[in-house]
C-alpha cells in the first residue's frame, strides 16, 4: 500500500518500535564500557542502533514488495525489517533476550532475519548484506519467479570492496537486484564525506558499471515511495540492477548509549526540523487526514506497548539452550 496514510503507518510503527527499544536499554552497556543500569532496569542489553530520522527510506521502498522479495539489512536494520512485515512482538522478544524471540533471544537486534516475510537478515558486518541480496537474486533469476531481492546499506559501505563486487556481478548477470543506499552523512562517528573521493559517490559509482541510479531525498516518504516504484518495475521488467540513493539523517548516536557528541547540537536541531515523520504528518493535516494520522499514531503506539509487555512478560532461554544452534563448541580447536 502506498498512500501516504500507508506509509505514514509504517514510519510511526518503526518509530514506536525504536524509541521503546531505546527508553528499555537506557542505562544499558556503555559504549565500549561496563555494564552502569542496576539490574532488572536494563532490558535490552547491549549496544542498539537505531534508525530514528530514516524510516521513510524503509518505508518508501518495502511499500513496492510482496513476502516472495527478498531483503537484506544493516546493522541498523529495525526498520527494514518491521516494514518487510516481521512481526513487532517477536522483534521485542528478541531484543528483551527472551526465548519467544527471532533468534530464541541468542541473536539480539543485529540477527533478526524472518524468511517467511523474504528479510534474510540484519547483519553486523558493514557491506555483508550485498553480496548475499546478489546470490539471493541470482538464485531468484534462474529460478524465474518474477520475485526481486533488496539490499539496503549505509554510505559507509560504499567504501568497501565488496560494495564493487557486488554491483558488478549484478550488472554482469543482469540480475533482479535494487540496492538502497541510506546515505546518513555518517559512518559511525565520522563524517563520510571527507573519506569517500568522488562526488554522490554511491550513485556515481553505480553509474560507472552502466547501472542507473536515482537519487532521492530519503525525508519525503512519498518521494521515494515513486523513485522506488518505478526502478522496482523495471527490474520486475528485466532490466538488472538499479540503484537508489537516498539522502536522509541519523538522529540518534551510532549506538543508543553514543550521545553523538562529536555532531555540533546545531546541526542536529537543523536535522530534527526536517524529521520524516513530522513532514507526513503536516501534509496529512493539509490533506485534511489529520484525525486519521494521530489514530494511526495511537494505535502504533498501543501494538509497541503490548510487544514490550509480551516481552517483559516472556521467559528468559533455557541455560542449556546456550549450546544448541552453534556450529562447535570449541571441543576439536583446543584439544
Ligand atoms: C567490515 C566491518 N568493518 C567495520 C565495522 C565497524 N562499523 C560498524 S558500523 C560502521 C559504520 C558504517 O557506516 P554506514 O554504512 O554509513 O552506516 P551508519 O552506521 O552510518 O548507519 C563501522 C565502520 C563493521 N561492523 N564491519
Amino acid at each position: 500500500m502506498t498512500d501516504l496514510l500507508s506509509l505514514f503507518r509504517t514510519m510511526v510503527r518503526i518509530r514506536a518500535f525504536e524509541d521503546a527499544a531505546e527508553a528499555a536499554s537506557q542505562g544499558g552497556v556503555s559504549w565500549g564500557g561496563a555494564a552502569t543500569g542496576k539490574p532488572g532496569e536494563v532490558r535490552v542489553k547491549g549496544p542498539l542502533h537505531l534508525s530514528t530520522g530514516q524510516e521513510a527510506v524503509a518505508t518508501g521502498v518495502c511499500a513496492h514488495l510482496g513476502p516472495e522479495d527478498l531483503l537484506t539489512s544493516t546493522h541498523r536494520g529495525h526498520g527494514h525489517t518491521l516494514a518487510k512485515g516481521a512481526d513487532s512482538t517477536k522483534m521485542m522478544c528478541e531484543l528483551f533476550g527472551r526465548a519467544t524471540g527471532y533468534n530464541a533471544g541468542k541473536g539480539g537486534s543485529m540477527h533478526i532475519a524472518d524468511f517467511s516475510v523474504g528479510m534474510l537478515g540484519a547483519n553486523g558486518v558493514v557491506t555483508a548484506g550485498l553480496p548475499i541480496a546478489v546470490g539471493a537474486a541470482h538464485a531468484l533469476k534462474i529460478r524465474k519467479t518474477g520475485a526481486i531481492a533488496v539490499s539496503f546499506f549505509g554510505d559507509g559501505a560504499i567504501n568497501r570492496g565488496p560494495f564493487l563486487e557486488a554491483l558488478n556481478w549484478a550488472q554482469v548477470f543482469k540480475l533482479p537486484v535494487l540496492f538502497v543506499c541510506e546515505d546518513n552523512q555518517i559512518s559511525a562517528t565520522t563524517k563520510s564525506a571527507p573519506m569517500t573521493a568522488g562526488t554522490n559517490a554511491a550513485s556515481a559509482r553505480a553509474q560507472s558499471l552502466d547501472i542507473e541510479a536515482t537519487r532521492v531525498d530519503g525525508n519525503d516518504v512519498e518521494a521515494v515511495s515513486d523513485a522506488a516504484s518505478q526502478l522496482i518495475a523495471q527490474i520486475r521488467a528485466g532490466s538488472g540492477p538499479r540503484l537508489l540513493h537516498a539522502i536522509t539523517y541519523r538522529q540518534k548516536g551510532h549506538v543508543s548509549v553514543d550521545p553523538a557528541t562529536y555532531r555540533k547540537q546545531e546541526e542536529v536541531a537543523e536535522a530534527l526540523k526536517d524529521d520524516p515523520i513530522l513532514r507526513a504528518r503536516a501534509l496529512l493535516a493539509q490533506r485534511g487526514l489529520g484525525e486519521q494520522a494521530a489514530r494511526i499514531e495511537a494505535e502504533a503506539k498501543a501494538e509497541i506497548d503490548a510487544a514490550v509487555a509480551a516481552a517483559s512478560a516472556a521467559p528468559a532461554p533455557d541455560a542449556a539452550a546456550a549450546y544448541t544452534d552453534i556450529l562447535t563448541t570449541g571441543e576439536g580447536m583446543w584439544k
